[in-house]
């Protein structure tokens, strides 16, 4: 068995990486901490940055010395060295493509539309709230976000089994699973809508033992 460390932040990206790893049936080590006034304590973030990870951002991982950060990195690293079957990261190029596409998607798509509002919402001074401008840009930067969600409902739609690339979970579902349960959690640019296929999607994740050992072990919660 390898010795492997999660540096897990409540409330974060770091759920994909701890069900990534029971889904691969790893043990580790949990280094976790809640948050402080919605951020990283600083402790926890000068621990990560002397683990190795000079941003302090969790997931962090270290496998036999090994320090990666960046949870779509995590993902393809601990996914190549140790899912000999290819089950989560298919080795055929038309389904790879598909697991690559999302995993890239839940950072780079989702999240970064997401977390645009979010950053409005933190970091807008009083005046521009009280204008009514947060509210206009708000809205305008909605649209990527709902777009983002129609994607993912039609694909889900047109998918051939119950998870996002097929009928069993690859790591398309441990990354995306977070980004979509939390920007709707946090109805960040959703103006309300609603995607069934996605939230039954959710459900299915959440019903796997993978993902309740992870929740268990971790005590993630949004
Ligand atoms: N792109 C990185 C993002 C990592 C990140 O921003 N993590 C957040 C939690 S989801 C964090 O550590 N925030 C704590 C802070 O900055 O105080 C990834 O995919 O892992």
């Amino acid at each position: 068995m390898p010795n492997i460390t999660l540096y897990f932040l409540q409330t974060s990206r770091a759920i994909r990486t701890a069900w990534l790893l029971e889904e691969l049936g790893l043990d580790y080590n949990l280094e976790f901490s809640e948050r402080q006034d919605g951020v990283g304590p600083p402790a926890f973030k000068e621990a990560i940055r002397k683990a190795g990870n000079p941003l302090g951002k969790s997931p962090t991982i270290v496998v036999d010395g090994v320090t990666v950060s960046e949870s779509g990195t995590i993902t393809e690293y601990l996914c190549e060295k140790y899912d000999s079957s290819s089950r989560l990261i298919p080795k055929d190029p038309s389904t790879r493509v598909q697991v690559l596409q999302w995993i890239h998607a839940a950072e780079a798509t989702f999240l970064l539309h997401s977390l645009a509002i979010l950053y409005m919402q933190w970091f807008s001074p009083e005046r521009v709230k009280d204008s009514g401008d947060l509210a206009t840009m708000q809205q305008a930067a909605s649209k990527n976000v709902v777009n983002d969600f129609d994607w993912l409902e039609s694909e889900l739609q047109k998918g051939k089994g119950k998870f996002l690339v097929g009928d069993h979970v690859t790591a398309a579902d441990c990354m995306m699973s977070f980004s979509a349960q939390w920007i709707l959690e946090k109805g960040l640019g959703t103006q309300g809508k609603k995607w069934p296929t996605v939230e039954e999607w959710i459900k299915t994740c959440e019903a796997t033992e993978t993902w309740k050992k992870a929740v268990q072990k971790t005590g993630h919660k949004l």
